[in-house]
C-alpha cells in the first residue's frame, strides 16, 4: 500500500478542484448569462421581478458565503511545502514518514492567534498556533501545535471555562484580541495550574517578530511505537532556521493599526519572492521508566521536558515554499485534527489530549457542516480512501454497487480490513486500570515549580519585559481584588517580580528589595532592571534544575540578517549611489532595503520611492537608515515623520544609520537628543559622538572610536568618504537584530 510521496504531490491532488475563470460566464448550472449587472424588472424604473432566477441565485450565493468561524484559533494564515526526514526514526516509531531519509512529503501549515476573531490583528499578545498537516502515504498526519511548550490548563473539561473568559466579555464584546481584561484574570487567579503558560504568555514568545522566528511545539506527550510493538514516549518541536526573535509590545500594538495583516503578509511576500520558510523538526523520546523518576508528570500539559534532560534530536526539515490559491478553500477550510494521526505514533493518556481527541472532530462538523468535510480538496489524503461510509449533505463521492456494509460476500468482502502486519493501525494496547473517578492525580498538584524554572531561565531584558507585560496587563483589570489575588500568585513565582509589578498597580511591595517608587512601572528603570536580573527563586517539578536551557530566545539563537526590512528614507534627490550599494549590499544577505520616499516612484537617479513617509511606519521595518544626498536631507529636515520614524525605531531597540549628509537627520532627531544628553555614565561618550557626528565628511566618523561607540548601541553613521564601510557595518547590526543597551529610551516620545 504505501508507496514514495513526493512534494508535489499534493499540489496535484489539489489542482483537479482548480477552477480557473473560463471564457463565457454561466450560472451555477450553466446557463449562459447574457447581463450580470441589471436585474430583471417590469419596466425600466419598475418593481424587480420574482422571476429573475439569475438575481435570485447570485444573492442566495452571497448570503451563504460564510461559515463559522473557528471558535478559537479564528485568525490563521497558512502554506504549503514539505517534510523531508534526515535521520531516520526506525528505532522508535514504524511510521513510514519518520523511517524514510530523503523523502519529502507534502505539508499544510496554518498559523494562528488563539483569542482573536478572524478579522483581528496579527500582532495580538497570544499564544500562536502552529499547526502541521502532514499528507503522508499512511494517511494525513495532523501535529496541531503551538508556539508555547505548555498549556493553561490540565484537564479539558476546563477549556470552555478558559476561552470563555480570555474572548470579549460577552455583554458588549469587549476587549478584541486582548487578554488585558477582568475576565480573564479572574478565571487564571482562580487556576494556579495557568502560571507556567502564563509566564511564557507575558514574555516575548507571545509577539513573534514572524511565523517563521517562532518555535512550534505538540505540547503533549505522544507514543511512538517500533516495529516490535515497544512503546517510547516522544514531545515534537520545530526550531525555526531564523532563531526565536520577537517584536517588543508598544511596536506589537502599534503594528495592529498600521498593518493587521504584518505575519501573514511577511510569510505571502516570502513566498511570493521566491523565498521560503523552514523549520527542523525535533523530538525528545524518552522510556516511562525515565519519565517516572522525574518530579512531574509527562501527562501534565502545564509542564515541559527540559531539553538538559532530554536533548532534542533534530531529524528532518519543514520547508514552505507555495502560498494558497484560495484562502476560503484552503485556510478556512483546513480541519485540522490531534486524531489524525498513523500508524506508528499513538496518544499518551494526557487528559488535555484526550479531550482535544473529540473537539476536533466534533468541531468540523458545525464550521464545515456535513459529515463529508474530509471530502474537501484540503482535507481528502493523498490515499485512497475506501470503507462502508456513504450520503449525508454534500457527498461528492459517488459510490457504485449495493454493497455498503461489512462483511460481505456480494462485493467480494472489500474493502478488507488492514491487519497489523500489513500496516492497520492498532492501538498501543497500553494496560489500564482503575476506579472511575473525577480527580486529579496528584502528579499534577505542583504549579508554581515551572513557572519558577522559566522565570529563572530568563536573561535581565527578558525580566523587564515579563514584567512590564504584567504591568501593563494587570492595570487593565477593573476589580482590585483580582489584581490582588493574581500578585499572591506572582509572589510564590518570584516576589521581586511580584514588587515591581505591585507598585505599577499601587499596591504595597512584596519584597523587601523594591526598586525605588518612581522607577516601578516606567519601562526601563535601572534600578528595576537591576533588580530584576538577579531575582530568580528555587524551583520544584523541574528535574532539579534551577535555569534550563532553551527556555531563553536572547540565548544561542540563531541571528541572521536574512528575511529583515530595512527603511531607507530619502528624498528628491536622494544620493543613489549610497541607496543602491545599501539595497545591494542588504541582498546579498537575503534582507531588503525599501525606499520610504516624500513621494511615491522616481526620485532621481534610477532611485524608485515603493513606500511614502505617509503611507508606512517603523514598526513595518527592522531598521531605518538615512542616505546623504543635500537636497534629500533638505527635504526631510523638515519632515516631523522621518525623525518620527528614526526615534521609534531607535526606541524599539532597532538599528539606525545614516550616511553622509543623512547624519544631519540623525543628529537632529530624537537619537541624536537622547545620545547627546546620555545616562550619567556614558554622557561624555555619548556626547562626544555626537559632537563627532556633526562633522559631516570627516574620515573620523567612519573610522574613529566616537563612531565605534555608536556601533555598539546600534548607531551606525558613516561619511561620504566612508560609505562601504558603514554599509557592512549596518548590515551586521541588522543582524543582530535588536540593541537592549541604549539607555533612556523610555524618554522618546512616541
Ligand atoms: Fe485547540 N481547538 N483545543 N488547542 N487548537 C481548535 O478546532 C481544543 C489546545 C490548536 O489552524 C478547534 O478546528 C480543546 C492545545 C490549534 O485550524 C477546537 C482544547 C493546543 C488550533 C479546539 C484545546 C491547541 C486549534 C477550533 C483543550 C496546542 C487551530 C477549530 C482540551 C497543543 C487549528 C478547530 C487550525 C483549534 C479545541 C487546547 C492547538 C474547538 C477542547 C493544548 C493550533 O476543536
Amino acid at each position: 500500500m504505501a508507496k514514495k510521496s513526493d512534494a508535489q504531490s499534493k499540489q496535484a491532488d489539489l489542482a483537479r478542484a482548480v477552477t480557473p475563470p473560463g471564457k463565457a460566464m454561466t450560472d451555477n448550472l450553466g446557463h449562459p448569462v447574457s447581463d450580470d449587472q441589471n436585474s430583471l424588472r417590469a419596466g425600466p424604473r419598475g418593481p424587480t421581478l420574482l422571476e429573475d432566477f439569475l438575481l435570485r441565485e447570485k444573492i442566495h450565493h452571497f448570503d451563504h458565503e460564510r461559515i463559522p468561524e473557528r471558535v478559537v484559533h479564528a485568525r490563521g494564515a497558512a502554506a504549503h511545502g514539505y517534510f523531508e526526514l534526515t535521520t531516520s526514526l526506525s528505532q522508535y516509531t514504524h511510521a513510514q514518514v519518520l523511517n524514510e531519509v530523503g523523502v519529502q512529503t507534502p505539508v499544510f501549515v496554518r498559523f494562528s492567534t488563539v483569542a482573536g476573531s478572524r478579522g483581528s490583528a496579527d500582532t495580538a499578545r497570544d499564544v500562536r498556533g502552529f499547526a502541521v498537516r502532514m499528507y503522508t502515504q499512511q494517511g494525513n498526519w495532523d501535529i496541531v501545535g503551538n508556539n508555547i511548550p505548555v498549556f493553561f490548563i490540565q484537564d479539558a473539561i476546563k477549556f470552555p471555562d478558559l476561552i470563555h473568559s480570555v474572548k470579549p466579555e460577552p455583554h458588549n464584546e469587549i476587549p478584541q484580541a486582548a487578554s488585558a481584561h477582568d475576565t480573564f484574570y479572574d478565571f487564571i487567579s482562580l487556576t494556579p495550574e495557568s502560571m507556567h503558560m502564563l509566564m511564557w504568555v507575558h514574555s516575548d514568545r507571545a509577539i513573534p517578530r514572524s511565523f517563521d522566528t517562532m518555535e512550534g511545539f505538540g505540547v503533549h506527550t505522544f507514543r511512538l511505537i517500533n516495529a516490535a510493538g515497544e512503546s517510547h514516549f516522544v514531545k515534537f518541536h520545530w526550531k525555526p532556521a531564523l532563531g526565536v526573535h520577537s517584536l517588543v509590545w508598544d511596536e506589537a500594538q502599534r503594528i495592529a493599526g498600521k498593518d493587521p495583516d504584518f505575519h501573514r503578509r511577511n510569510m505571502w511576500e516570502t513566498i511570493e519572492k521566491g523565498g521560503t520558510l523552514e523549520w527542523e523538526l525535533g523530538v525528545q523520546v524518552f522510556t516511562s521508566e525515565q519519565a517516572l523518576k522525574w518530579d512531574f508528570d509527562v501527562l501534565d500539559a502545564s509542564k515541559l521536558v527540559p531539553e538538559d534532560l532530554v536533548p532534542v534530536q533534530r531529524i528532518g526539515k519543514l520547508v514552505l515554499n507555495r502560498n494558497t490559491e484560495n484562502y476560503f478553500a484552503e485556510t478556512e477550510q483546513v480541519a485540522f485534527m490531534t486524531t489524525n494521526i498513523v500508524p506508528g505514533i499513538d496518544f499518551s493518556d494526557d487528559p488535555l489530549l484526550q479531550g482535544r481527541n473529540f473537539s476536533y472532530l466534533d468541531t468540523q462538523l458545525s464550521r464545515l457542516g456535513s459529515p463529508n468535510w474530509p471530502e474537501l480538496p484540503i482535507n481528502r489524503p493523498l490515499v485512497t480512501v475506501s470503507n462502508n461510509q456513504r450520503d449525508g449533505h454534500m457527498r461528492h463521492t459517488i459510490n457504485p454497487g449495493r454493497v455498503s456494509y461489512f462483511p460481505n460476500t456480494l462485493g467480494g468482502g472489500l474493502p478488507a480490513e488492514v491487519p497489523a502486519s500489513a500496516g492497520g493501525f492498532v492501538s498501543y494496547p497500553e494496560q489500564v486500570s482503575g476506579p472511575k473517578l473525577r480527580i486529579r492525580a496528584d502528579s499534577f498538584a505542583d504549579h508554581y515549580g515551572q513557572a519558577r524554572l522559566f522565570w529563572n531561565s530568563m536573561t535581565p531584558i527578558e525580566k523587564e519585559h515579563i514584567a512590564h507585560s504584567l504591568q501593563f496587563e494587570l492595570s487593565k483589570v477593573e476589580t482590585r481584588d483580582i489584581r490582588v489575588r493574581m500578585l499572591d500568585h506572582l509572589e510564590r513565582i518570584n516576589e521581586v517580580l511580584a514588587s515591581q509589578v505591585a507598585l505599577a498597580l499601587g499596591e504595597p511591595p512584596r519584597s523587601k528589595q523594591t526598586a525605588e517608587p518612581g522607577g516601578a512601572g516606567s519601562a526601563d528603570s535601572a534600578a528595576e532592571a537591576a533588580l530584576l536580573a538577579k531575582a530568580t527563586t528555587p524551583t520544584t517539578a523541574s528535574g532539579k534544575l534551577q535555569r534550563a536551557k532553551a527556555l531563553s530566545q536572547e540565548e544561542g539563537q540563531p541571528k541572521s540578517a536574512k528575511g529583515r526590512k530595512v527603511a531607507i528614507l530619502a528624498a528628491d534627490g536622494v544620493n543613489a549611489a549610497q541607496v543602491k550599494a545599501v539595497q545591494a549590499a542588504l541582498e546579498a544577505k537575503g534582507a531588503v532595503g525599501e525606499v520610504v520616499g516624500n513621494h511615491l516612484g522616481d526620485l532621481g537617479d534610477g532611485v524608485t520611492a515603493t513606500k511614502t513617509l505617509g503611507n508606512t511606519d517603523a514598526v513595518l521595518f527592522d531598521a531605518v537608515l538615512v542616505p546623504g544626498g543635500a537636497k534629500s536631507v533638505q527635504t526631510l529636515m523638515r519632515r516631523g515623520d522621518a525623525f518620527a520614524f528614526l526615534g521609534e525605531a531607535f526606541k524599539h531597540a532597532k538599528p539606525v544609520g545614516a550616511l553622509g549628509e543623512g547624519v544631519e537627520v540623525l543628529t537632529a532627531s530624537e537619537v541624536g537628543r537622547l545620545l547627546r544628553s546620555g545616562t550619567p555614565n556614558a554622557a561624555d561618550k555619548s556626547g562626544d559622538a555626537v559632537g563627532t557626528l556633526s562633522q559631516v565628511g570627516s574620515a573620523a566618523v567612519a573610522s574613529g572610536p566616537a563612531a565605534a561607540q555608536l556601533a555598539e548601541q546600534g548607531v551606525i553613521v558613516g561619511s561620504n568618504g566612508g560609505t562601504d564601510a558603514a554599509i557592512q557595518k549596518f548590515v551586521a547590526a541588522l543582524a543582530h537584530h535588536r540593541y537592549w543597551n541604549r539607555p533612556q529610551v523610555a524618554q522618546i516620545p512616541v
